[in-house]
């Protein structure tokens, strides 16, 4: 018993160790463009880790399995079954529900940090919307500063999207924005459910018929990213893709001037 566990401590303390050096060391996710990003990215290491240690857990105990456990010559029976282990029982039920409960609180806590949690009903939205009920979406922008104004106005179908510009009253097949500002956008369904997902700034959001959603979001890196559909819309949607074009402030000026319709 005491060779077993002699055995047990370095194994586990290695499992352990290597898990938290590729999760730290090896980036599995694109660069970071936004500032939800490395938020984002916080869970998703703590997760990453986690798998990393029940996967390497596993295979080694598997492979040990194979060996200590494999089938002697004249052996034909599968040995005395097990009937409960008190012991082991509590133990697969309480370090499972620890750390389920752990990653919940976490997630809770990060989805907080990004937002999620702000309120978007604020009455200064409901008379700019007309009384129009915004059902979802992630709010960074606190209610006071008056950037709920949506900058460009979204509209998803089959099989694109579509950005309005109330401000210059024109409609362009790309998104741009200024970098380092909170944007806002107002997002619709002429159709089905899609999801307005972009990958670098790690947010997602459904975009549903009949109920409007706005998303907040604020840019830190000049470039240029993919805006994908994100939820099963029909036949082309693996193919409904759009980019968002993040400049400076002077440039995204100039391309909106370029744009915007001159009243005759
Ligand atoms: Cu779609």
């Amino acid at each position: 018993m005491l060779n077993k566990s002699y055995y047990l401590i370095p194994i586990i303390s290695a499992i352990i160790s290597i898990s938290f050096w590729i999760g730290f060391n090896i980036n599995l996710l694109p660069e970071e463009a936004s500032i939800n990003a490395p938020i984002y990215d916080e869970l998703f290491r703590i997760l990453f880790i986690i798998g990393l240690i029940l996967f390497l857990g596993m295979t080694i105990l598997v492979i040990y399995s194979l060996f200590k456990f494999r089938k002697k010559t004249g052996e034909i029976g599968d040995g005395i079954a097990l009937e409960g282990d008190l012991k082991l029982e509590i133990i697969w039920t309480i370090i499972p529900s620890i750390i389920v409960l752990i990653v919940g609180l976490y997630s809770y806590n990060i989805y907080d940090r990004m937002g999620g949690m702000n309120e978007l009903n604020n009455h200064h939205q409901i008379k700019n919307l007309k009384s129009e009920k915004i059902w979802a979406g992630i709010n960074q922008v606190s209610n006071t500063n008056g950037t709920n104004n949506p900058l460009v106005e979204v509209s998803a179908m089959q099989f694109a999207f579509l950005f309005n510009y109330p401000k210059g009253d024109f409609i362009s097949g790309e998104l741009h924005v200024p970098v380092d500002k909170t944007i806002s956008i107002k997002m619709e369904s002429k159709d089905v459910i899609h999801a307005f997902w972009i990958p670098e700034f790690r947010i997602k959001q459904d975009i549903i018929p009949g109920q409007p959603t706005i998303l907040n979001f604020t840019p830190t890196k000049v470039g240029k990213y993919p805006i994908i559909c994100a939820e099963l819309c029909g036949p082309y949607h693996g193919g409904m893709r759009a980019s968002i074009v993040v400049e400076d402030p002077s440039d995204y000026e100039e391309w909106f001037n370029e744009n915007k319709k001159t009243e005759v």
